[in-house]
């Protein structure tokens, strides 16, 4: 690729598209710059993803899955009868049809900021359970979203599955934790929240999963530069930045980033940075939270009781939240 891309979604068409591009592009003017994980999830990142939910080195999806087949029974009594599942991020509605179905749901509302693709997994996850009534809303989950009006009241569940949480910063995770609870309906009807958090676990374990043997991370974290020269029209050149995952033990927390291979030269229109070589870009944290820390985030989100599951290792924890 050479000279300035042209941008396939043009720059500054719209209030929004501006605010985003302009976001992106402070961003990377930073003293340390930075890439939003959001832009991770194009076409072809989400892809990407998924292959990496199925990789040796990737436990966490596996895991996770483990804990809810094995004590399902136990978590379908903590959360009463015929709930009605909420999903922020619902992506392909795979995790959330097997839960309506262990859980017997009477409804499933999936929110995706990606409305095509989740109307499409809507319609299928409908077609499997036909007792369902299934729907979706494309909203931005990190935003207050809007519930339909007839959405009874009773025995709300929002399911938060795959450690989504630890990609946000602390505070803004107590943020989205009270959004989810304000998504709850009466508390003595049961429901409440079931999310799965990522454990500390050896550091060896850690770097793997996020620096896998085949490169499907690598790849995928070189793609935020794909997705970033289609948002702003930038000339990123995605082979000539390494890939570098590393546990931050002050933090306790996976950090990826993109290390350039030499010194470069990057344009957008109306501006660029130079960077040096072996200069960083932060692309994403991975928080690796304890249970009692977690359980501190939960109770300033205004969840006052908990119950957890955890496999034989302790390296990942299914919990069950409520007010
Ligand atoms: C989506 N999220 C929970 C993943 C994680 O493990 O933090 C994203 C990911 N990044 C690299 N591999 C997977």
């Amino acid at each position: 690729q050479s000279g300035l891309a042209v941008p396939a979604k043009v720059p500054g068409r719209t209030r929004a598209h501006r605010a985003e591009a302009q976001a992106i592009m402070d961003g990377l003017m930073q003293d340390i710059p930075s890439i939003s994980p959001k832009y991770f999830y194009d076409e072809r990142g989400s892809t990407l993803f998924e292959a990496i939910t199925r990789l040796p080195e990737y436990y966490v999806t596996r895991v996770e899955q483990s804990i809810l087949r094995r004590y399902g029974d136990a978590i379908a009594d903590s959360v009463g009868a015929d709930p009605i599942v909420i999903e922020p991020g619902a992506g392909n509605c795979e995790k959330a049809r097997s839960l309506c179905l262990r859980l017997q749901a009477r409804e499933f509302v999936g929110i995706d900021i990606s409305a095509d693709h989740l109307q499409g997994a809507v319609l299928r996850l409908q077609a499997n359970l036909p007792w369902l009534k299934a729907r979706a809303i494309a909203a931005d989950i990190t935003q207050p979203v809007e519930l339909p009006a007839d959405l009874p009241g009773s025995r709300r569940l929002v399911f938060y599955p795959g450690s989504s949480i630890g990609n946000f910063e602390p505070g803004q995770a107590v943020r989205m934790l009270s959004q989810m609870r304000a998504m709850l309906g009466d508390p003595d009807e049961g429901g409440g929240l079931l999310i799965g958090i990522d454990l500390p676990k050896p550091v060896r374990v850690l770097e793997a999963a996020y620096d896998d043997a085949s490169g499907v991370t690598a790849a995928f974290n070189r793609n935020v530069l794909e997705h970033v020269n289609q948002l702003i029209g930038s000339d990123f050149v995605p082979d000539q930045w390494a890939h570098r995952a590393l546990f931050n033990a002050r933090d306790s927390r996976v950090e990826m980033h993109l290390v350039a291979r030499r010194a470069q030269s990057v344009r957008w229109p109306g501006g660029g940075r130079d960077f040096t070589e072996g200069q960083h870009i932060h692309t994403e944290n991975s928080y690796k939270h304890t249970l009692q820390a977690f359980a501190s985030l939960l109770e300033s989100a205004g969840f006052r009781q908990y119950r957890s599951w955890t496999d034989e290792q302790g390296w990942f924890a299914v919990i069950h939240a409520w007010q």
